[in-house]
């Protein structure tokens, strides 16, 4: 099994993740991993700290000569930022008289929660009333080292001709219309690579553009909706015999662990239960020789978004995650303060003020440690020569 931790503060020296299980032999490649760190960096609507940053990832452990050994892998990925917050972050000595201006900015006393943080229910449950020890860690820069886990795995995938994608289908309220329809997986890639907002209809892009600009100029933040595609999935993935066995639970779960997300939906989703089963559920076909990952069956229509009975079907798996806008506003909401118990206005933190199309790659590294985890379950073995072994004897024996 894949299992992983990261650690470290917003404004602390670095972020640092450990993987442990993953099988040795496995080739990975810093630049696609550095590649994964810099698509999550991007997008119209982030805020100051993304200049600041180029995140890159240091392996410390478990990789030598460009292949996994078998022992935990540990990544590193530096905050520049750490430069600016060395003295309000120390680990021992407590803030110093001598700051500088800019530091005097920062080190501002943060007791008035901002509602849709972490800041209150946080400060309350860990007895501070300084809440930069909450909010530090309850930021989303954590995401960085969750895109540096993922892109490992999906590395392992990726060796197997699994593809990944993602678009933003919805910001605020401008939508990505239906009738949009792209031709593959390889070509939904390379448009929204291209976009400012990892969009792949130009019309609908520059609305969405205009939507983040009109909300900040409120001094307000966006929310949306990003969809994620996985192809070339084997028929098989995930379970049924137990709860935590459904892939759709454990992909659900991961998603939500996303700061913000506050929706997942699979194939058609919610709009499912307004439809008849005759119109819902996919009709299936077979045609011998047409494609070793779905055992030569197949769909026409794809509404159960690649997944029944909490298993792959061989079909693309299509997922879609809601984020609610950011909850820290250039314009602050009413709040109390935590100590005097005074009524005032939220603090306010540099922020961005729309970070769906980052949401997009997050979702799809939170979704491809699932699917590594799972692969291994099916196919798992220590190295990547016996999982190819077996990986290759599944799609080639008889059905
Ligand atoms: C965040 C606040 C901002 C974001 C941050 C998430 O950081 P800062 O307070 O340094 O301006 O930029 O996201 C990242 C740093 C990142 O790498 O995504 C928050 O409060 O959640």
């Amino acid at each position: 099994m894949i299992t992983y931790l990261t650690s470290g503060e917003s404004h602390g020296p670095q972020l640092t993740a450990i993987i442990e299980g993953f099988p040795a032999g496995v080739k990975i490649d810093l630049e696609r991993l550095n590649f994964q760190l810099a698509r999550r960096q991007k997008g119209y609507g982030r805020g100051g700290r993304m200049k600041i940053e180029t995140d890159t990832a240091e392996v410390v452990s478990g990789i030598r000569n460009g292949s996994t050994l078998g022992s935990p892998i540990c990544l590193v990925i530096k905050n520049k930022d750490w430069a600016n917050w060395t003295k309000i972050m120390h680990p021992f000595e407590s803030i110093a008289s001598d700051l500088n201006l800019k530091e005097k900015r920062l080190a501002y006393e943060t007791t008035q929660p901002r509602p849709g943080h972490a800041d209150l229910s946080g400060g309350i449950k860990y007895n501070t009333h300084d809440m930069r020890n909450i909010l530090e860690r309850a930021s989303a820069r954590e995401t960085a080292a969750r895109v540096a886990v993922g892109s490992i795995c999906r590395q392992l995938l990726e060796h197997f001709e699994i593809k990944f994608a993602s678009h933003v289908v919805q910001i605020g309220k401008v939508k990505l219309p239906s009738r949009i329809k792209i031709k593959n997986i390889e070509q939904l890639i390379e448009i929204t690579e291209n976009s400012e907002v990892r969009c792949c209809d130009q019309t609908t892009e520059t609305k969405m553009i205009e939507a983040i600009r009109t909300a900040k100029k409120k001094r307000d933040s966006l929310g949306g909706v990003a969809e994620i595609i996985v192809a070339n999935l084997p028929v098989g993935l995930g379970g049924f015999s137990q709860p935590e066995r459904r892939l759709d639970s454990r992909l659900a779960a991961n998603l939500m662990a996303i700061p913000s997300v506050k929706g997942v939906e699979f194939g058609l989703g919610f709009k499912s239960s307004t439809m008849l089963g005759s119109q819902v559920h996919d009709e299936i076909f077979y045609k011998k020789g047409s494609n070793p990952f779905k055992k030569d069956f197949f769909r026409k229509t794809n509404n159960a978004g690649g997944l029944e009975g909490g298993m792959t079907n061989g079909e693309n798996l299509v997922m879609r995650v809601a984020a609610k806008p950011i909850s820290t506003l250039n314009k602050p909401l009413k709040t109390v303060d935590a100590k005097t118990k005074k009524a005032g206005l939220a603090m306010v933190e540099r922020t961005d003020n729309c970070v769906v199309p980052a949401l997009g790659v997050v979702a799809e590294a939170s979704v491809a440690m699932i699917l590594a985890d799972v692969f291994l379950e099916k196919f798992g073995g220590d190295s990547f020569a016996e999982i190819s072994s077996n990986y290759s004897n599944y799609l080639n024996s008889d059905y």
